[in-house]
């Protein structure tokens, strides 16, 4: 009896010892998450202002085609690396303001296209020049090595906005130093959210997506992170600049539908799934922020469905007397630094959902005649799921649809050669009340 008792005692200890490594390694790598921004699954996560003390910070990012890449990012706080830089969200009227603390090897700076009046430690934000008069930055710097500036501004335009560096952009912006800024107009009476100053830029909260495009050329990253990591002189000749990687949110397919936050994807907190649900007449519709860091233009092209065009680089699409010039757009033909603001639902003429209603009038092939995309629901109907062969297993979890939505430059869809990554997404449309799962 007392060698049982001992050995179960003995198995006990180890289990204890097995389950507190467990959680300890649990615990580790819930720290050593890079964003500081709460993980939900999809849609815009805000660090909110409107003051911000930003951080640069220098990590890795990883690439459809099992590349790392050396990046450089400013980060909220006290947040790891991050790519992209935080999502900064202020309300408009409000007075920004953004300590910049620069611990990398050459000076940075922050500018704010968009924005009026931007000061830099309390006078007008200025370009700087050397002994010389040659420009060295679009505006003040935080030094090197451990500098600081605090810009401010008073946030006068509701919008998209995106924020760089405005010292050697074709290096800096290249490394990761860029993030979208948000400004967002007064709520309505009864909680209603608008993307700009007209009333008929309402959207729905709750379905609220960034699509930030972004271009890497991984010799560029490779050069400066010999000089910064290894001390070896920079010899990256920028004319030979020619982008390999293409992202959306800083990820490239299939890792940008994964969710905000995804354990696997330490350094790139931001997913890129758009998630509605049918629309509802009378309900506002959703809204995505596109914006665009690249060097030549990039066409977002969401298939199955237009966006309503509502805002162009942080300005309402309207003419002088407030006439409203918003259009639908089946294209996003995003240019260098622009942003676009579009409204957008998917709805259900057809009654896909309702298997009275309407009925699928082609004969369905045999499964053995068929290959099955890993998202298919085995049903044409939304909200239904049939059945597969045995050996196939789908990712489908409740009869949604997924419609793809692409870079509709194709040569752009790569990562370094690896076809149909890149920046890629998908639009999934879950049953009407939403997925039960
Ligand atoms: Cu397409």
């Amino acid at each position: 009896m007392r060698t049982i008792s001992s050995k179960r005692i003995l198995w006990g200890m180890i289990l204890m010892l097995l389950l507190l490594t467990l959680l300890s390694v649990v615990m580790l790598s819930g720290s050593q998450r890079a964003a500081a921004q709460t993980p939900t699954g999809e849609g815009i996560v805000c660090t909110n202002g409107p003051n911000f003390t930003l951080n640069t910070q220098t990590g890795y990012i990883g690439t459809p085609d099992d590349n790392v890449v050396y990046m450089w990012g400013y980060s909220a706080g006290a947040g790891g690396f991050q790519h992209p830089s935080p999502v900064l969200c202020v309300n408009e009227g409000e007075t920004v303001t953004i300590i910049l603390h620069n611990d990398l090897p050459e000076d940075v700076s922050i500018i704010f296209p968009g924005q009026d009046d931007v000061l830099a430690d309390g006078a007008p934000a200025q370009p700087q020049v050397d002994g010389l008069g040659n420009l060295t930055s679009l505006t003040n710097v935080a030094p090197a090595n451990g500098g600081s500036v605090t810009y401010s501004f008073v946030a006068n335009h509701p919008g998209s906005f995106i924020y760089q560096s405005g010292t050697r952009p074709d290096k800096q912006v290249r490394m990761g130093l860029f993030g979208a800024l948000i400004v967002r107009p007064p709520v309505g009476l009864n909680g209603e959210t608008y993307a700009n100053n007209r009333l008929d830029s309402q959207f729905n909260p709750d379905t609220e997506f960034l699509v930030l495009l972004s271009e890497i050329d991984p010799y560029l990253n490779q050069a400066v992170e010999r000089t910064v990591l290894y001390g070896q002189p920079y010899n990256f000749n920028m004319t030979n600049y020619h982008p390999r990687y293409w992202l959306i949110n800083g990820r490239g397919f299939p890792d940008s539908f994964a969710p905000n936050g995804a354990s696997w994807l330490p350094t790139q907190p931001y997913g890129a799934l758009a998630r509605i649900q049918p629309h509802i007449e009378g309900q506002p519709k959703s809204l995505t922020r596109y914006l665009s860091v690249g060097t030549v233009d990039l066409p977002m092209h969401p298939h199955s469905k237009s966006a309503l065009i509502i805002g162009r680089d942080g300005r309402a699409y309207e003419g002088p007397n407030g006439e409203d010039l918003s259009f639908e757009s089946f294209s996003i033909p995003m240019g260098p630094g622009q942003s676009w603001d579009g409204l957008f639902s998917w709805s259900d003429p057809d009654s896909y959902e309702d298997l009275d209603e309407y009925r699928v009038t082609v004969d369905i092939p045999s499964p053995v005649d068929v290959g099955f995309g890993p998202l298919y629901s085995g049903s044409p109907y939304l909200g239904q799921q049939g059945t597969f062969p045995v050996d196939f297993t789908t990712m489908n979890q409740c009869g949604e649809y997924y419609v793809i939505s692409h870079v509709h430059a194709l040569h752009k869809i790569t990562s370094w050669g690896a076809p149909m990554t890149g920046p890629i997404t998908f639009l999934r449309i879950d049953p009407p009340g939403g997925c039960p799962q």
